[in-house]
C-alpha cells in the first residue's frame, strides 16, 4: 500500500477510535441498582474499549477505500484482476482479533460466570444462604411472586415486587407454559423461565429505587412469548428492611 494512503487511513482510524472511546465513558447506562449491575457495566465498558479499535479499523479502511478508489463516470464491464498475496497486515489482523476473542471468552466471560454463580460469597457477604427467596412463576401473560410468608404479588392483582436493600435476594423461577425471561434492568440480571425446571438468579440491591421515579425498576418479560408479552411486567421497589417488613405486614389478610 502507498505510504500516503497508509498514513491517511491511520489518521482516520485514530480519530474514529478517539471518538468511540470517549463515548464509552459517556453516561449511557440505566440506573446502577445492584452489585451485579456494577459488574456488568464495567464488563460492558471493558468489551467496548477492546472492541472499538477493531470496529473503527474496519470502518476507516472501508470508508477510505470507497472514497479514494470509487469509480467515476461509466462503470467498467468486468471485474478487475484478482489480488493474491500474503501480506503482513492480514496476518497481524488475524492474530490480534483472534487473540482478543479468545481472551474475552476467558475473561470476563468464564471468570464473570463463575463469579455470578457463586454470587453469595463472591460479593464479600460471606454466606451461602439467601436472605430472601422468592418463588417466581411465569405464564402467558403474567408473573406471580410468592414470598416466604405466603404473600403473593402478581400482574393481575396490580401488585409490585418489593425487596429490601442491601440483602441477598434469590429468585427461583418457573414457567408453566412457554419460555419467558425474568429481567430487571436496574439490576442488569436476566434469567429464562423454562417449563419443567427451576432456574434462579440472585441480586444484591445497593440502593433504594422505585418504578414511579425510574422505569429501570421493573420486572419485564424478555422473551417474546405471545400476544400480551409486552404487558408482562410489574413495578419493582427497593426499600429499607423496616419498610419491607411493614409492606409484608400490610398485605397480610386482616385478623392474622
Ligand atoms: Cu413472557
Amino acid at each position: 500500500m502507498h505510504g500516503k494512503h497508509l498514513i491517511s487511513v491511520a489518521l482516520l482510524w485514530a480519530g474514529l477510535t478517539a471518538v468511540g472511546e470517549l463515548l464509552v465513558f459517556a453516561d449511557l447506562f440505566p440506573t446502577v441498582g445492584s452489585h451485579e449491575a456494577e459488574d456488568f457495566d464495567s464488563i460492558f465498558r471493558f468489551l467496548l474499549i477492546l472492541g472499538i479499535p477493531v470496529f473503527t479499523f474496519v470502518i476507516a479502511v472501508v470508508t477510505y477505500a470507497a472514497l479514494t478508489w470509487r469509480i467515476r463516470g461509466e462503470a467498467p464491464d468486468g471485474d478487475g484482476p484478482p489480488i493474491r498475496g500474503h501480506g503482513w497486515i492480514p496476518r497481524i489482523w488475524l492474530a490480534i482479533t483472534a487473540g482478543l476473542a479468545i481472551f474475552v471468552m476467558i475473561h470476563p466471560g468464564l471468570t464473570g460466570l463463575a463469579k455470578l454463580q457463586s454470587s453469595a460469597t463472591a460479593y464479600g457477604w460471606g454466606k451461602e444462604e439467601a436472605d430472601l427467596e422468592i418463588n417466581v412463576t411465569a405464564f402467558m401473560w403474567q408473573w406471580t411472586f410468592d414470598y416466604p410468608d405466603g404473600t403473593q404479588v402478581s400482574v393481575s392483582k396490580g401488585g409490585e415486587v418489593v425487596i429490601p436493600v442491601d440483602k441477598y435476594v434469590k429468585f427461583n423461577v418457573n414457567s408453566i407454559d412457554v419460555v419467558h425471561s425474568l429481567w430487571i434492568p436496574a439490576f442488569r440480571m436476566k434469567i429464562d423461565a423454562v417449563p419443567g425446571r427451576t432456574t434462579f438468579m440472585t441480586v444484591h440491591p445497593t440502593r433504594l429505587g422505585d418504578y414511579r421515579e425510574d422505569q429501570s425498576y421493573r420486572v419485564q418479560c424478555a422473551e417474546l412469548c405471545g400476544l400480551d408479552h409486552g404487558k408482562m411486567w410489574l413495578p419493582v421497589r427497593v426499600v429499607t428492611e423496616s419498610e419491607f417488613e411493614a409492606w409484608l405486614a400490610s398485605l397480610k389478610p386482616q385478623g392474622n
